[in-house]
């Protein structure tokens, strides 16, 4: 069996999804997405470039050779932009593996270990009575885990996520009008002041069953997320999300040692070797690559199984940025792992998106629940994507108000 050719896409409904088809000689083809959030062009060269012309004449069965391959043979190992082409690479070849063996992915990991898999919503307010309805709203739907995110009072711009308007619900973050960012001032000393408390009145509030998640989104030290975890153990979150950048892994260790908060690390690493110390050192509780950017399925399977060893569960990025095929890895990757924790989850669910990528997979109450088609379960409909077209945009970026640069 031999890899004939492979097709990249670029553009997708209010979104640059990259999306890769792998085709073989034998009529099977396999789905791969290498969206990489605001740099989308990139992983799509580096594929039509470079990996595609190699991939040509391979058997599409040897993913593990084929993972090696790229890893190894890149000779400059690892970053964003190469592990996203390879994760769209790696998920092709496993869709075409369930393919031929016609099961769902999950079966070929082990089967399911569950029915459903938790996933949480975005809840998002300018301010805490805005955050609350948006809340309500979500556990009027169902939804068991919620993540939320406020504006601050006397910030002087809107924070991470947070719509600048009272009344708007908008919590994405990318702006398509040009590829310069807006700039987020920050301010951590009002951040501290304001948001534990405005957590615990969120738990007064909405009571102990619904899991609460914050993302502090890398914005503070390890000494001020430490105190920070300190201040909100009382409300019990399901997670404080990078609590501080962890390229130094040891830093959490200060976080660690000064509450028992559950911290969540990882949407932004790209390989084990970003997070082997903060798992095997048990400073996380909660591992969250993407099977995007971690380059695929085999080597983020390598990462939970690491996990799994050091009571860390999975709580991989869903953030809207990730097309409807990655989502489908992580869903297959969900219903087996037994070390499953949560999936954030923000598929668009737009006609459009669902017209691109028809897909069984489905979520409800709160809950996803995985196809049994072979392969990913899901498809791309080439003739969909062509009336879309690359457009190009930015995350904010973030400032003190010295000017000074800071952590987005
Ligand atoms: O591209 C960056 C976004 O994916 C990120 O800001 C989203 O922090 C995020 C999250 O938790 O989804
Ligand atoms: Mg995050």
């Amino acid at each position: 069996m031999k890899i004939t050719d492979a097709k990249v896409f670029v553009g997708g409904p209010k979104k640059n999804y990259v999306t890769l088809k792998i085709i073989t000689d034998q009529g099977v083809y396999g789905l791969g997405d290498a969206t990489l959030n605001n740099r989308e062009t990139l992983p799509a060269k580096y594929l039509q470039d470079f990996l595609i012309p190699n991939l040509i004449g391979m058997d599409p069965r040897n993913s593990e050779d084929i993972w090696q391959f790229l890893y190894r043979g890149a000779y400059f190992r690892g970053g964003p932009i190469a592990m996203a082409a390879y994760g769209a690479i790696d998920m092709a070849l496993w869709d075409i593996k369930g393919k031929l063996a016609n099961m769902p992915l999950y079966q070929l990991f082990g089967g399911k270990s569950r029915d459903g898999a938790m996933v949480y919503a975005h809840a998002t307010g300018a301010d805490l009575e805005d955050l609350m309805d948006s809340i309500a709203q979500y556990v009027e739907e169902g939804y068991k885990a919620i993540r939320v995110q406020c504006g601050i009072p006397g910030m002087p711009t809107a924070s991470y996520a947070v719509p600048e308007k009272k009344g708007s619900a908008q919590n994405y973050i990318t702006d398509y009008t040009g590829i310069r960012p807006k700039v987020e001032i920050w301010d951590t000393d009002k951040y501290m002041r304001y948001m534990p408390g405005a957590l615990a009145e969120i738990r007064d509030r909405f009571g102990p069953d619904v899991h609460i998640l914050h993302d502090v989104h890398h914005r503070l030290l390890p000494r001020e997320a430490a105190e920070f975890a300190k201040a909100v153990e009382p409300v019990r979150l399901f997670w404080m999300e990078d609590p501080t950048p962890a390229e130094n892994q040891d830093a959490l260790r200060l976080i660690r040692q000064h509450s028992t908060t559950p911290i969540a690390i990882g949407e932004v690493f790209n390989s084990i070797w970003d997070c082997n110390k903060l798992i095997e050192n048990e400073l996380i509780d909660f591992i969250r690559l993407a099977a995007t950017y971690a380059g695929g399925i085999t080597p983020l399977k390598r990462i939970v199984d690491l996990a799994g060893l050091h009571n860390v569960r999975t709580g991989f990025h869903g953030a809207p940025s990730h097309s409807p095929i990655s989502m489908a890895a992580q869903h297959h990757l969900n219903a087996w792992a037994p070390n499953f924790g949560v999936q954030e989850y923000l598929v668009l669910g737009t006609p459009e998106c669902d017209a691109l990528f028809p897909s069984e997979h489905r979520m409800e109450n709160g809950m996803v629940y995985v196809s049994d088609a072979p392969g990913l379960g899901v498809d791309f409909d080439e003739a969909e994507a062509a009336r879309y077209t690359y457009a190009p945009g930015s995350h904010p970026v973030v400032r003190l108000e010295d000017g000074t640069m800071w952590n987005y």
